[in-house]
């Protein structure tokens, strides 16, 4: 398919260049996914991180995990790197001399806890400790500069990893910004993230990588859907991968790619 996203030309297209590999902490080449839909592991708590819970895999997608933890509601999903050093195989907690903690917004009497972990280990199906693979070491500085491309978790929806672009560079962070969507995705994190990732990662685990959105109706010229978005606009706004694709556009400066416009939804 022609009309896919394709990094080569895109990066001719704007005129830019992919971050190094090394900028990144990531593993060369991507972690082999062995987990199971339905495996239990041990995670720490993303809204309390000192809590370390039962998490069930929910999901597979490319090196990572869509996970959910045992005793909470399914609107608080996350998802992790099999090399993330936030998960860990069934028993290392208590190794250390740790205790399973209920998670955050338990659905039950706290007092069920301990019976509730009971019944959820009896005859679980536990992630293998060869499943976890190691943390990549984190970067000795931070390399990126202003205008390299890279593709990026969505913070605001996290199982989308899209074409990004790097938009400040500040002692040990910088500013991910996302390519044809205005700023609203945006997000400062430190360059040793494992939100990021370089150009091509989501090709090598097989990930679903976003094209970059397309707010092209949105021009100088359209001072009328400034103030008023025709439903095309917002459609294009909303989803980009259901409205037609537009070829990226030629003859821009590197950078963010798109005009100025109204922020997405
Ligand atoms: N709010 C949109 C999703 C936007 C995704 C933007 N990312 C790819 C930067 C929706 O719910 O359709």
């Amino acid at each position: 398919n022609s009309e896919q996203f394709n990094w080569d030309d895109y990066l001719k297209e704007t005129e830019s260049v992919a971050a190094p590999l090394h900028c990144f902490r990531q593993s060369r080449s991507p972690p082999t996914n062995d987990f199971k839909v339905g495996m239990k592991l041990e995670a720490h708590d993303p809204r309390n991180v000192t809590s370390v819970c039962i998490a069930t895999v929910i999901g597979i997608t490319g090196a990572r995990l869509r996970l959910r933890l045992d005793g909470s509601d399914n609107k608080n999903d996350f998802w992790r790197l099999v090399d993330s050093s936030d998960i860990q195989p069934i028993g290392t907690c208590e190794k250390k001399g740790g205790m399973l903690q209920p998670p955050l917004g338990f659905q039950m009497n706290a007092s069920s806890w301990p019976m509730f972990l009971l019944r959820t280990l009896n005859g679980a199906e536990m992630a293998p400790a060869a499943f976890f693979k190691k943390e990549p070491p984190k970067p000795v500085t931070n390399c990126f500069k202003v205008g390299m491309k890279l593709e990026a978790i969505d913070r605001k929806n996290p199982y989308l990893i899209c074409p990004a672009t790097i938009g400040d560079v500040k002692g040990d962070e910088v500013f991910v910004t996302f390519d044809g969507w205005r700023g609203a995705f945006d997000y400062w994190c430190r360059c040793d993230s494992r939100d990021i990732f370089p150009v091509g990662w989501c090709s090598l685990t097989g990930d679903a990588l976003q094209p970059p959105g397309n707010n092209v109706a949105i021009t100088k010229s359209s001072a009328k859907i400034q103030s008023s978005p025709s439903k095309v606009t917002r459609r294009s706004m909303q989803s980009p991968q259901k409205s037609a694709p537009v070829p990226a556009q030629r003859g821009r400066k590197p950078g963010r790619g798109k005009p100025p416009g109204q922020s997405a939804v």
